[in-house]
């Protein structure tokens, strides 16, 4: 796995770990949730349910494939395989990204304005400065708008165990990881 990505899913474990306490738990993907559709309270019903699956279902996949031992949480040690088998979660993680970056475009159009962007990245737990510079990244148009598939591709590729120098990276420099 090359440093980049393995720095991006350290990122990523820290804060799906909505209550710190080390590992994945289901709570941790149900607070989390709640956490992120607050962060969209104009967002239409459907696009809010999508994400609230997508998160139970993220959290299935993940224990179902990755609990070594059994122990109904996944550590992180257990969490670093995901990186290693994309394959595997490669349908659940596309599942999350586009319901994730659909949140973002509260009217349909196709297009995610800096505003949900910025307050679901922060819902998420990114830092402020590295989430403004991925969305500079992503090539906001005219009308600081970016397409909901450059959003939800970019979150495809931050958990590619093979990428580098690419714009999911923006998340994890100057930050403690
Ligand atoms: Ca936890
Ligand atoms: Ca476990």
């Amino acid at each position: 796995m090359r440093a980049e990505a393995t720095q991006r899913v350290r990122l990523v474990f820290s804060l799906l770990d909505a209550d710190g306490n080390g590992v994945l738990e289901a709570q941790d993907f149900t607070s989390m949730g709640e956490r992120v559709a607050a962060a969209v309270p104009g967002a239409d019903g459907e696009a809010m349910a999508r994400l609230r699956t997508a998160f139970a279902r993220y959290w299935t996949t993940l224990v179902t494939e990755l609990d070594a031992d059994a122990d109904g949480r996944v550590s992180f040690e257990e969490y670093t395989a995901c990186v290693l088998s994309p394959e595997r979660f490669d349908a659940t993680v596309t599942e999350f990204a586009w319901a994730l970056a659909e949140l973002g475009d509260q009217d349909g159009d196709g297009l995610v304005e800096r505003q949900p962007f910025t307050a679901l990245m922060a819902a998420i737990g990114f830092a402020e400065d590295n989430t403004v510079a991925l969305y500079e990244e992503f090539g906001p148009d005219a009308e600081d708008r970016v397409p909901v598939r450059v959003w939800a591709e970019g979150i495809r590729d931050y958990y590619a165990p093979d990428k580098a120098g690419i714009p999911g990276d923006r998340l994890v420099t100057g930050s403690a990881v």
